[in-house]
């Protein structure tokens, strides 16, 4: 790691404040703090925004599965690559609702439908629209990621009843072009201000593990806590092994340690985003997840399945966060 591991507790000389104005040396020095300082840190404010024994429970359903036009070099739904994904079309309203039901039942307080599209066109819209409606009767937070959003969109969405858009930055300025070359993160960063305008929640974060370096990471987390706003959910995906696309051949998976202490620096940047542990949980044992949970996550996915990857089996997360004494939809 490049990145200096400091010696004094204050070296990242944050402020409480939801600041916008973060700089790189401030998040390395926050990032690089003595492992137990930098905790300590990330939980202090983690109890002034929240509770801390809680987690929220979010649960996916991909409603247009691959034949994506897309070339991110990550993705099993990307048209580009074969990574063994059958293309669907959009699903019909009443197959999501009795998704957005079970998902309820199962313990998610907020239902997220995702779709494999550059961007929606305007008849894909008015039918996400109906959904959005009908999944938001069922008393669920309800959030869609469906691409580039015009503002037309974006105001449509949000008069449907729209709670969240998901739109991640996924990666830092610097690695960005070597992962996805057909929208550029300025477009990405205009959707966001298209879903902030039109007076919808932001979730949007970003993926670790496809061979960046810490460096990356932390211009990620720059990117994401220099927003005119921050996020108000952050998800942090650890890249879910797919077979057939690029990023196979530069993965790394970050070291744990590196992990917590990304979340922890996240979760001092942004100190009121819900920061969430997204895909990836699959490979994180539960002593990780613990401490990522110390160092201020306080969100995940739940179910079986993410969109086209395993997620941990129900059982498994009622028993983790159990043991840990956290309360969630899964408790309730
Ligand atoms: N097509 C839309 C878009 O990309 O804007 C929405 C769906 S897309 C699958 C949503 C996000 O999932 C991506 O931005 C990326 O951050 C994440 N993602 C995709 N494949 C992943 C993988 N294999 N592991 C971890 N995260 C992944
Ligand atoms: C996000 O940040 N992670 C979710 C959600 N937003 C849409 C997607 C994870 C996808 C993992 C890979 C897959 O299952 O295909
Ligand atoms: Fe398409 Fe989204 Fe996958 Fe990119 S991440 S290839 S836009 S589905």
């Amino acid at each position: 790691m490049k990145v200096a591991v400091a010696a004094g507790a204050n070296a990242g000389g944050y402020s409480q404040s939801a600041r916008t104005d973060w700089t790189r040396a401030e998040a390395e020095g926050l990032y690089g703090l003595p492992f137990a300082d930098l905790v300590f840190k990330a939980q202090s404010v983690h109890r002034e925004n929240f509770d801390a024994n809680h987690v929220e429970t979010a649960s996916l359903l991909s409603i247009k599965t691959g034949g994506c036009p897309e070339d991110c070099g990550y993705c099993s739904q990307s048209a580009r690559y074969d990574a063994g994904v059958k293309p669907t079309r959009l699903m019909d309203r009443s197959d999501v609702v009795a998704a957005a039901r079970a998902a309820k039942r199962a313990g998610a307080t907020r239902f997220c439908m995702a779709a494999a599209w550059r961007s929606p066109k305007d008849r894909d819209l008015d039918q996400v629209c109906d959904m959005v409606t009908a999944v938001k009767a069922l008393g669920l937070e309800t959030c869609v990621t469906l691409g580039m959003l015009d503002i037309r969109h974006a105001e449509r969405l949000a008069e449907a009843g729209l709670d969240f858009y998901n739109h991640n930055l996924d990666t830092s300025p610097e690695f960005y072009a070597s992962v996805i070359t057909t929208r550029s993160l300025q477009d990405r960063i205009e959707t966001l201000a298209n879903v902030r305008e039109a007076g919808i929640k932001i979730c949007s974060g970003g993926i670790v593990g496809m061979g960046e370096d810490i460096e990356d990471r932390i211009g990620l987390l720059l990117l994401l806590a220099n927003l005119p706003g921050h996020p108000e959910s952050v998800p942090i995906n650890l890249w879910n092994e797919v077979k057939g696309v690029p990023v196979s051949a530069t993965a790394k998976r970050p070291d744990p340690i590196a992990t917590v202490r990304l979340v922890a620096t996240a979760r001092i940047m942004m100190p009121k985003s819900v920061v969430r542990l997204s895909a990836g949980r699959q490979y994180m044992s539960d002593e990780l997840q613990a401490l990522c949970f110390l160092a201020g996550a306080n969100s995940i996915f739940i179910g079986d399945m993410l969109l086209t990857t395993k997620n941990p089996q129900a059982h498994r997360d009622v028993a983790l966060l159990s043991r840990l004494g956290i309360t969630s939809g899964l408790s309730e």
